[in-house]
């Protein structure tokens, strides 16, 4: 019952409960100009829980505008880099003492475990933290010229970053672009997705408390082929920064040539898992598992192709099924619970084609591969065996928990075939050799490999993509430079 909960968890409910969601535009909480709103769904039980005013592209261009206001005002670009520390650190420790509250929204809001999202809002403040750090340290150079002369150059923000989110896991991802945005000096617009915007409607009520001058922060949840859309090409925005699919990723490139948009892109994956036959392989095939099964498969970086030496196939694909057959899927809060549901209906039905093109194609399904229960979007864990990399499930991101074996039989073999494939975000190696292992990930074309290891992560590291996983790189120092443009000056002395 409601009285035994948790005390952020009957927080987070009552906010739900408080009304719908409104925009925020220099610093009020508005509603649409449409006065349109939307529903956000409970993947787990396919019940709304509540409405938010959706944005259009007049709600856009009027964010737009008091962000351009912002980024023009003392009161935001005038103020010392120690103060946007502090700014950065407040919100870190209002992330910190709200973290219950917002890990149980956004499992109401996009299906992860509670377990996975407590240590989310935990990550969350830390990128606070990390980013914290940098304002004080955004360094100019001085350069060598000839005595009559002098050079220096500037680091300075981009201006008004339009910054559009996907539902996987979007209070990270807010996290991921805000803090940046702001430790350089810009001001933003953030379309959050429309499946999953509650998490950073609340951040945003914890950066507000924070005491961020209005109109440097505007949310405006909406649809992609409107309010994203709109971001995208408006004239007025300086940089837009997205997470998303790569056929979206394409789209935001070409309209980002109306205005020379600076642009990056986090895109999709399918990342080769790599087990070499003088690796610790009950551990790399107990990782296999998670490595595909988190997030419900729902994460760009996740190991869905596994590689494995042909003289290893039979133990790898037994092993895994065995291990991925445990795995409990159900209710999101229960603790036990390992996947909690899809994100939606849509992207349910998106999975379970991709399992029967699978089978259609002749690869062999040796565990799941079905929808669990009638209520929410539950797919189980799912794996197939022989296959090979011509068929469309180790081409095509899924984005669910499906996995693909595929065998290799050297380490030309493994390498030649990890690469053959349109994206490349992460990928992972396994093997006691230390020549192989780095021999292997420097051969891998992708911006993240691990050795021994998947998915770990940390905010100093760079993350993104080569070939068509993204443009440009997000996190770690990579992204100052990213939410930042340089000036040369010269004077004649
Ligand atoms: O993504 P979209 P969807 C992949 C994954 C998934 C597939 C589809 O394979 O199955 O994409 O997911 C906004 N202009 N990834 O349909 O459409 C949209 O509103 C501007 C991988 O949800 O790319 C949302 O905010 N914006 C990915 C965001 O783009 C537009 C994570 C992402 O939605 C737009 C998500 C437009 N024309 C999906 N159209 C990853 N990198 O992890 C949509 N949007």
């Amino acid at each position: 019952t409601v009285s035994t909960l948790a005390p952020g968890h009957q927080k987070a409910l009552n906010w739900i409960k408080s009304g719908t969601k409104r925009l925020l535009i220099g610093g009020k909480w508005v509603e649409s100009q449409s006065g349109k709103t939307f529903a956000t769904v409970n993947p787990a039980t396919g019940e709304t829980l509540t409405h938010i005013a959706e944005a259009g592209s007049a709600d856009i261009d009027a964010a737009v505008v008091v962000a351009r206001r912002a980024f023009e005002s003392s009161s935001w670009t005038g103020i010392s880099p120690h103060a946007r520390t502090r700014l950065l650190l407040k919100i870190a420790e209002l992330v910190d003492q709200n973290a219950e509250e917002l890990a149980v929204l956004e499992t109401l809001d996009m299906g992860a475990p509670l377990s996975a999202n407590i240590a989310r809002s935990a990550q969350v403040a830390e990128i606070f933290r990390y980013y914290a750090g940098w304002p004080t340290k955004i360094f100019g150079t001085t350069n060598p010229m000839d005595a009559s002369r002098f050079q220096y150059m500037l680091r300075e923000p981009v201006g008004v970053c339009g910054l559009i989110n996907a539902w996987n896991v979007p209070l990270v991802m807010a996290a991921n672009k805000i803090a940046p945005a702001l430790a350089c000096g810009n001001t933003a617009v953030l379309k959050p997705a429309e499946q999953a915007s509650l998490t950073t409607l609340r951040l945003a009520e914890l950066i507000e408390e924070a005491g961020i001058p209005p109109g440097v922060l505007n949310i405006v949840p909406g649809f992609g082929a409107t309010a994203g859309a709109a971001i995208a090409a408006h004239p007025d925005i300086d940089k837009v920064a997205f997470t998303g699919s790569t056929d979206v990723g394409r789209q935001i490139l070409v309209a980002s040539t109306g205005n020379m948009k600076k642009v990056s892109l986090e895109l999709g994956g399918k990342s080769p898992n790599i087990i070499f036959p003088d690796a610790d392989i009950d551990r790399a095939l107990t990782v296999a598992v998670d490595a595909f099964c988190k997030n419900s498969g729902q994460i760009c970086s996740a190991g869905t192709r596994l590689f494995v030496h042909e003289s290893l196939v039979e133990q790898a694909t037994e092993q895994v099924s065995k291990m991925a057959a445990t795995y409990k899927v159900g209710s999101p809060f229960e603790a036990d619970t390992q996947l909690g549901p899809l994100i939606s209906e849509k992207q349910m039905e998106r999975v379970l084609s991709y399992i029967d093109v699978g089978q259609s194609e002749g690869a062999q399904l040796v565990l799941g591969g079905e929808r669990m229960g009638d209520v929410g979007y539950f797919v189980t864990p799912t794996v197939f065996s022989s296959v090979t990399n011509k068929m469309a499930i180790a081409q095509e991101e899924i984005f669910g928990p499906v996995l693909s074996i595929i065998s290799f039989k050297d380490e030309d073999d493994a390498v030649f075939k990890g690469n053959d494939n349109s994206y490349g975000l992460a990928a992972a190696v396994w093997t006691r050799d230390i020549s192989r292992a780095h021999r292997v990930a420097r051969a891998l074309k992708s911006g993240r490999v691990w050795i021994n290891t998947y998915a770990e992560g940390d905010p100093v590291m760079s993350f993104g993509g080569y070939k068509q996983s993204g443009y440009g790189r997000e996190s770690g120092a990579e992204s100052i430079d990213s939410y930042t443009q340089t000036k040369s000056i010269l004077m004649r002395l």
